[in-house]
């Protein structure tokens, strides 16, 4: 196999709380995963990045780790990981593990230890400072409400979380930490778990000096610039490369809040040995107002454009792009970029999925995604379980930042918990999800959009995504070739064309309920093309250099 596979590979994310529960007790599990196999070969995705499985007491469902080389109760036992990753490995899929080492839970041993004395050996493990003016240390705020630091009676100093209180920051500094880090990395790798997504990992090194941020909009300072992309943070990710990445055949992605191309680059580049890709946040932050997300406005696709754009153009030579619309963060990819509205809820989800697997780069199918799945739109908060949601409504409604109905809204559009709703399997209750009753509430369109459903449709969203993964393994132009923008101005059309030698792919993507003309540009002076695939029936007869697009029409040309 080629040695960069994952050049040629495309993942599909899995967020286990919420894809199969095999046992009735509400939440999604391990055999779950492994009895739904077939469903993701079938589909063809080559690799499956597995959502935190390690033990957890899921104060942010287990992004907060209490021991890395452990499963959670509730996802199953270990050796129930061992027979997925088997199962996995038969059917060709690799599974990449979610790394995350930029904190752990407050319930980890390592925390415990280290916040019971000022000498413990554990102690330097976390990132501890005595408070400033009877304060904490600084005024940076956490990205989930309140204060970055939290008082620790026992021994009478802060300790850093820029997450929830129960998620402290590892201390990166301490080289007998990272020896730590490096050895549970191994561990996973030595059963034969085939790389790492790993959370935040461009937050792991912090600015020593711990300067407060600039104060914006809300009560606290901004830490970011003081801990993201930080001045140690390629010497670690080098040597963590060197320790340990170099001994394996990996798939590496680091999450990565914040950064540029230009930071992309150092990343990414082959000869650096640092990861293979990062994710950015630039196309999924389009129409972020004063409160980020949480106060959404109209975005526009020339922004869109533009910023895809600025990524293909710059890793273009150095580096490699990740490509994904969705994951357990951030709203379903239909309701965020496309239209929901039963009208146009699969032409538009398979007009997104087209433009994404025909950019350069590998991409990330998130789960549902295949099925067309939309924002949950619970009527109340209580129906809610997301940590992020749940505090930032309650502070932000005390602070008279936003209304009930404004923040309603924004959850709506915004909230993590719209893409945590379970998979759909079937149309039978709760969604055929569970047996029992689901952790979270099911969207109530699962009678509509669920995986039997699309399994009988001949053209539904299911058979198009397996046809655009068909199409990359038999075109080496939609992983090789170089990428050109069209029509850059345009409003509605998002069109560019992919070259690699004498093949050359023109992709027109329809991003609006509207009929756009698309007009060929002059310099592509070509007479006849190939339609690879559209999602419309009977698409292609008229000539491809001039005609009125369809709403949310989305069409790929060879041409000749
Ligand atoms: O979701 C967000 C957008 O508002 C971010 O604040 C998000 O928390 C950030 O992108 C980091 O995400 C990752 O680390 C978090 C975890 O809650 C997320 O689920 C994870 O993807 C802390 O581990």
């Amino acid at each position: 196999m080629n040695q960069e596979w994952w050049k040629q590979s495309v993942v599909y994310q899995i967020y286990p709380r919420s894809f199969k529960d095999s046992d009735g007790d509400g939440i999604g599990d391990i055999k779950g995963i492994t009895q739904s196999l077939d469903h993701l070969q079938n589909l063809g995705v080559d690799v499956i990045w597995l959502s935190p499985v390690y033990r957890s007491p899921n104060d942010d469902n287990g992004y907060d780790i209490s021991d890395y080389r452990a499963i959670m109760d509730e996802f199953g036992t270990m050796r129930d990981f061992d027979e997925m990753l088997s199962e996995a490995h038969a059917r060709n899929i690799k599974i990449m593990m979610d790394l995350v080492v930029n904190h752990t839970s407050d319930e980890h041993s390592w925390f415990i230890a280290s916040r019971s004395s000022k000498s413990s050996p554990y102690r330097d493990y976390y990132v501890w400072r005595p408070g400033k003016n009877g304060g904490p240390p600084n005024n940076w705020g956490s990205f989930f409400g309140g204060s970055a630091w939290e008082y620790d009676p026992v021994t009478g100093e802060y300790y850093l979380h820029l997450f929830s209180k129960k998620q402290p920051d590892l201390n990166w500094e301490n080289p007998q930490l990272r020896r730590e880090v490096y050895d549970l990395m191994t561990f996973w790798l030595n059963k034969g778990v085939d790389g790492f997504r790993m959370d935040v990992v461009n937050f792991i090194s912090k600015d020593q000096r711990f300067l407060d941020g600039v104060v914006g909009d809300t009560a606290y300072g901004d830490g970011g610039p003081h801990f993201t992309n930080g001045p140690r943070i390629h010497e670690f990710l080098r040597d963590m490369n060197h320790e340990v990445l170099a001994k394996y055949d990996t798939i590496t992605v680091g999450e990565m809040p914040n950064v540029g191309v230009e930071e992309a680059k150092l990343y990414t580049a082959k000869e650096r040995r640092e990861l293979n890709m990062v994710f950015h946040f630039e196309h999924v932050d389009v129409g972020n107002g004063k409160f980020g997300k949480w106060s959404p406005q109209p975005w526009k696709l020339t922004d869109l454009k533009q910023i895809f754009t600025r990524w293909q153009k710059g890793l273009e030579k150095q580096g490699w792009n990740s490509l994904y619309w969705s994951n357990h963060d951030q709203p379903r990819a239909i309701s965020r970029f496309g239209n929901d509205s039963e009208e146009y809820r699969e032409v538009s989800g398979k007009m997104l999925a087209t433009c994404l697997h025909m950019l350069k780069g590998t991409p990330y199918i998130y789960q549902g995604e295949e099925i067309g799945m939309t924002n949950a739109a619970f009527e109340t908060v209580d129906e809610y379980r997301d940590i992020e949601t749940l505090n930032t409504y309650r502070d932000y409604i005390a602070a008279g930042l936003l209304t009930r109905e404004e923040m309603m809204k924004a959850i709506h559009e915004r909230s993590r918990d719209n893409a945590r709703t379970p998979m759909q399997w079937t149309d039978a209750e709760h969604a055929g999800f569970t047996a029992g009753q689901p952790w979270i509430a099911v969207n109530p369109n699962y009678r509509q959009i669920n995986v039997e459903a699309a399994m009988r449709d001949q053209n539904s969203i299911f058979y198009y995504y397996q046809k655009l993964i068909r199409l990359r393994k038999e075109n080496p132009v939609i992983v090789d070739g170089g990428y050109e923008l069209l029509l850059d101005d345009h409003e509605q059309i998002y069109a560019y064309t992919r070259t690699l030698q004498e093949e050359q792919l023109l992709v027109i993507c329809n991003f609006s309920a509207e009929r756009p003309q698309f007009t060929l540009p002059e310099g592509l002076n070509r007479t006849r093309a190939e339609l690879l695939i559209s999602n419309y029936e009977g698409d292609g007869k008229d000539d491809f250099r001039s005609f009125r697009l369809k709403p949310y029409e989305a069409r790929v040309y060879r041409l000749k």
